[in-house]
């Protein structure tokens, strides 16, 4: 998969993807994400690349001829899956949006700052628009990093056994169950004994009940989310 990221603060993005699972994705060629920096598309001056809105109102919004470049350059390159813009009123993200995503080839990814950008680039050009939660951020990068970090460990190929995504929460619309290791014992709390019935069967059962009660307490109404 590979994944463009359309930034004003490239720099912001790029020690985050040196790190983390997504390094491991990277060194295996399962995953390459560029980032890209919106002021090399500028043709104003000063590589100024928002201005004012009309209508007048506090904030400054990204200008469409930057974006519009920046985008018809890149898909000149190569055919977008899907031109994702992270923003506080799209849709909430989410473990089917994920698994959803993780199946696609190649995304591009526009990150917003200040008030937004024209309206005209999401008109013209966005397919999806994302949020990861109701509050609002100062740019879109955070967002976009969740997004990939979450897509990305979802790729066959870049987890392990020990780091499996099918154990997750929310892959099944539950919560995770409790989890334990050693020692058996501190300070006189214990882990609770089915675990060490070396019994499989039972410890499935065991895991997803309490997966169940944990999700009726904490998430009620997760599963149709
Ligand atoms: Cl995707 N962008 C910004 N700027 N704020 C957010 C967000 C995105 N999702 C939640 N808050």
């Amino acid at each position: 998969m590979k994944i463009d990221i359309i930034s004003v603060v490239p720099q912001l993005m790029e020690s985050f993807f040196a790190h983390s699972i997504l390094r491991r994705a990277k060194d295996k060629a399962l995953l390459e994400v560029n980032t890209i920096n919106l002021r090399d598309y500028t043709t104003y001056k000063h590589g100024q690349i928002d201005d004012y809105q009309f209508g007048g109102g506090a904030g400054l919004v990204m200008m469409v001829e930057p974006l519009v470049n920046a985008i018809e350059s890149l898909q000149k390159q190569k055919k977008y899956d899907e031109i994702i813009f992270l923003t506080p009123d799209g849709e909430n993200f989410n473990q089917k949006m994920a698994n959803t995503l993780s199946l696609k080839e190649n995304l591009l990814f526009i990150c917003g700052h200040y008030k937004g950008i024209d309206q005209r680039v999401r008109d013209h050009y966005i397919t999806r628009e994302v949020s990861i939660g109701d509050y609002v951020l100062s740019g879109g990068e955070i967002a976009a990093a969740v997004l990939v970090d979450a897509i990305g460990r979802l790729i066959p190929g870049v987890l392990n056994d020990e780091t499996s995504a099918l154990t997750d929460s929310f892959q099944d619309g539950l919560l995770a169950p409790p989890v334990y290791t050693r020692p058996q014992e501190f300070l006189g709390w214990k882990v609770p004994d089915i675990l060490l019935s070396g019994d499989p069967v039972k410890i499935d059962e065991w895991r997803h009940e309490q997966a169940i009660e944990r999700t009726k307490i904490r998430r009620p109404g997760l599963d149709e989310a």
